[in-house]
């Protein structure tokens, strides 16, 4: 390094870093905070930077630049052909326009879920929202791909979203827990990002919970990352994917048999026990769901069943439940039946009692700080249109396969857009979303496709225009850490210049606003550049600081001084109790539930008549599950990935720690392997009737026999002349796109069923990483 390296202050989803540099190369990169699990995520922005997978320039689609009213050729079989920008700008103002003109509002797609980089300025799809708002509106989405079941079921339940909220603190956790079970949840992976930055302390807190003493079960079908990090202080339970609702119920029966279940609470705070007990204990339909009955379900055994009752009833017990198994077919009963589990057991409410479901995801139970927060981009210019329609986040391609189509939501008769545009800004579609042959199908039919991206995505390679953008390393931002706490502000200053021709979000939508109306850059910016809305969002923190009794410096001399700034601590928070205050008072602090109390039974969900959506939970069998598995099937699992996020920084040197024969790894149990001759190492095929993948197996009795596990986000790479085979192990090119019921209309990629085979066909080079040839 030579003497005019610098280090520079920044932050991503995955913390606080700083970044060597000499003003133009990045050298390194590391954590900011002082932590004792390093997170991997840090080291990667020299790769982010400098990856040869940059988009450099604005580039258009051959078969769309020859007639753009027409477009000809087929999206990700084309050549691309490198433009200005003006020339780039120029082409989707009118194109944009044309559309607009012709079908309304409504045929704009500028939903453009993703998780973009952090910061509170340079927010991807809120920015092309702001110039969508500005051109007349558009089809925007619902929910999450993240929490689709459980967001949507959970206010029915408990009045509120639980997901997204902070819970009982860690210091009481700590403090009165007995037993502390994480089901279906792998914190050890899915801690290292937040939606802000992460403020990293939820490992510490885990690590304190195994140095406890305290009983901990984990329950899942792969022996997690998380459960490898607790060693012997956990035991590992693993059910059949899916069958979790089995399991609860099994146990359910097991308190009722025993007369174990508190019937005080049930009566003070929660509504409709009875009618699911009638369920429960089979008086109606002649079934006693008790633990012999769940245990030919999910293939744990009933004496073990029975145990997990006796455990939970006799501890002080805190449910933590992650996502991944509401990532499924009927998902929303999940969670359901996890919280009516936990009524039975009488402890929510109770300091280190009763359930979580943020645990695992931003931190949550890190208390809360008296925090200062600036205030962040808004989606809509002043005046501006908002959405005039939205559309189910994991509905996309439904949408484009059947426009006009009428479907169920949440209680509603919704009709399906004709959107006849896309615009993705900060999201990567082609990883995120299921079923990806399907996919590609239905992305044939908008009249015109445009991707902003840093990187050349399998999204990109099926785009018309292709806009280049820096990465947040090449442009100023600012960011809280952690999305409950609040702990920490942070200065992301810029790294180096813009790499090739890369411009900010930001500033592209700028510039076709002005492209709208006379003044309409004016009315995008509100006359403010990027250090202008920085010390405006920053006043904003600096005034509510005065409030609250936090001083912060004024922005010149917050910007200059470059350092994280610690937000105090607050007592109250580190008491709280989630649903503390109801349960003393179920009178005085009603939930926002018809009854306010815990719905065990909705009539509300009773009177929509939704069979993939009963009024009380449920064991329903899906569609695609060890159940009806024909022989030599397995179910599919696609977890949240240690080493990246989703599909960002797959192609970084981070990928040498996890790929195996230079693909996605494959993780099988040792049965399965031998059934089929493989050996750790090999390269393999798995396919369905959806499509087909090559993966490198990773064989380990880490898993449940008959599961296997490819994590989600890998790049596609898909070989048109070879069957549509992706030659990388894209596990979304095998999963399921069908909702997890009408309630919610959420993701269930985790409900797929696939063949396994040893790969003897030809050689096939990973491409996925590379530019289209002709950029
Ligand atoms: N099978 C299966 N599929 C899943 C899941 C699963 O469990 N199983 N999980 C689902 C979940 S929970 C989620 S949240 C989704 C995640 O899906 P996404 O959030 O879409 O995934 P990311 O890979 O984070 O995509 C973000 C993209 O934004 C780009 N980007 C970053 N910064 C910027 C910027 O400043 N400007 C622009 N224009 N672009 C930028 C990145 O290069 C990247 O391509 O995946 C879902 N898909
Ligand atoms: N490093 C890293 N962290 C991340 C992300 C990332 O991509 N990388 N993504 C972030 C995002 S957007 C989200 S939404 C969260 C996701 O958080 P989660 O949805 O909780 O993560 P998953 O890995 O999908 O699932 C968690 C666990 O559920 C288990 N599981 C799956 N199906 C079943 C089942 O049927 N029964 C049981 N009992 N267990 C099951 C999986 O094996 C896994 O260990 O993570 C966030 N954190
Ligand atoms: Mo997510």
């Amino acid at each position: 390094m030579t003497t005019s390296t610098k280090t520079i202050l920044t932050a991503a989803h995955w913390g606080p870093m700083l970044v060597e540099t000499d003003g133009e190369q990045v050298f390194s990169s590391t954590g900011a905070l002082a932590s004792v699990h390093p997170n991997s995520l840090q080291s990667a922005v020299r790769d982010q930077v400098h990856s040869k997978t940059r988009v450099r320039w604005p580039m258009v689609r051959k078969g769309f630049l020859t007639s753009p009213d027409k477009p000809q050729g087929v999206r990700g079989q084309d050549e691309y052909v490198r433009v200005s920008w003006e020339e780039a700008l120029d082409l989707i103002h009118a194109q944009h326009q044309r559309i607009r003109a012709s079908h309304g509002p409504a045929a704009i797609f500028a939903g453009s879920y993703g998780w973009r980089s952090n910061g509170i300025l340079h927010k991807a799809a809120t920015l092309l929202q702001r110039y969508m708002s500005q051109a007349g509106g558009y089809t925007g989405h619902l929910g999450d791909y993240s929490t689709g079941a459980a967001q949507v079921i959970m206010p029915y339940v408990v009045g509120s979203n639980e997901v997204y909220q902070q819970q009982t603190s860690w210091p009481l956790v700590l403090e009165h827990s007995e037993v502390v079970v994480l089901w279906s949840a792998n914190p050890l992976n899915t801690l290292k990002i937040a939606w802000n930055a992460s403020d990293e302390q939820g490992i510490g807190f885990f690590e304190q919970l195994k140095q406890s003493g305290k009983r901990l079960i984990c329950i899942d079908p792969m022996r997690s990352e998380t459960a490898a990090f607790l060693e012997d202080s956990a035991e590992w339970v693993a059910p059949h994917m899916g069958s979790d609702v089995a399991l609860m119920l099994g146990i359910a029966h097991t308190l009722v048999e025993n007369g174990w279940h508190d019937r005080a609470f049930l009566d003070s705070c929660t509504h409709g026990y009875d009618i699911f007990e009638r369920y429960l204990t089979g008086r109606d339909d002649g079934v006693a769901k008790n633990a012999e009955w769940a245990a030919a379900i999910c293939g744990v055994s009933g004496d073990k069943i029975s145990e997990l009752a006796d455990i939970f009833r006799h501890h002080r017990t805190m449910l933590m439940a992650g996502w991944g198994m509401q990532r499924q077919q009927y998902g929303e009963q999940k969670h359901w039946m996890l919280i009516t589990l936990a009524a039975m057991l009488g402890q929510i409410g109770l300091p280190g009692g009763g359930f979580g479901l943020s645990y695992h995801f931003a931190n949550g139970g890190n208390p809360t700080r008296r925090a200062a927060v600036p205030a962040s981009m808004q989606g809509r210019v002043a005046g501006g249109s908002d959405a005039v329609e939205r559309i189910p986040v994991a509905r996309i391609v439904e949408a484009l396969e059947n426009p006009g189509g009428v479907y169920q939501h949440n209680g509603e008769t919704r009709q399906f857009p004709d959107i006849r545009m896309v615009w993705w800004a900060g999201g990567g579609n082609f990883t995120h979303h299921q079923d990806t042959n399907r996919l590609i199908a239905a992305w044939q039919k908008p009249e015109l496709v445009v991707i902003s991206e840093c990187f050349w995505t399998a999204a990109a390679k099926h785009a018309d225009i292709v806009l280049p953008i820096t990465t947040s390393f090449e442009r100023n931002d600012l960011t809280m850490t952690g999305d409950y706490s609040q702990q920490h502000l942070v200065p992301m200053k810029q790294v180096v210049a813009p790499q090739f021709g890369a411009r900010n979000d930001f500033d592209v939508f700028a510039s076709l606003a002005e492209r709208l109306e006379q003044g309409g850059r004016e009315r995008f910016t509100e006359g403010r550049d990027e250090m202008a809305w920085l010390n405006y969002f920053y006043d904003v923190a600096r005034k509510q600081g005065e409030a609250r009794g936090v001083a912060l410096p004024e922005f010149s001399a917050f910007w200059a001084a470059n350092q994280i700034v610690e937000m105090p601590e607050d007592e109250n928070s580190a008491r709280f109790v989630r649903f503390g205050d109801f349960r003393a008072d179920p009178q005085g602090h009603p939930l926002k539930t018809p009854s306010g109390k815990i719905e065990i039974y909705s009539e509300r969900i009773a009177a929509y008549g939704y069979a993939d959506c009963p009024p009380h939970p449920r064991w329903l069998a899906p569609d695609e599950w060890h159940g009806n598995a024909r022989e030599g099937q397995l179910q599919l699992l696609s977890s949240h990935p240690a080493h990246r996020l989703h599909s960002q920084l797959n192609y970084a040197q981070l990928r040498e720690r996890y790929a195996v024969a230079g693909r996605e790894p494959v993780t099988l149990h040792p049965i399965d392997a031998a059934a089929r001759g493989i050996a750790d190492g090999d390269v393999v095929r798995v396919w369905n009737q959806r499509g087909q993948v090559l993966a490198g197996a990773q064989v380990t009795a880490d898993i449940k026999p008959g599961v296997i596990c490819i994590h989600e986000g890998g790049w596609p790479d898909l070989a048109p002349e070879a069957g549509n085979l992706c030659r990388h192990g894209a596990v979304n090119v095998l999963t399921l796109d069908i909702p997890t019921s009408r309630l919610a209309n959420g993701c269930a990629a985790n409900s797929s069923l696939v063949w396994l085979e040893k790969y003897q066909g030809p050689e096939m080079p990973v491409r996925a990483f590379d530019p289209p040839a002709t950029a």
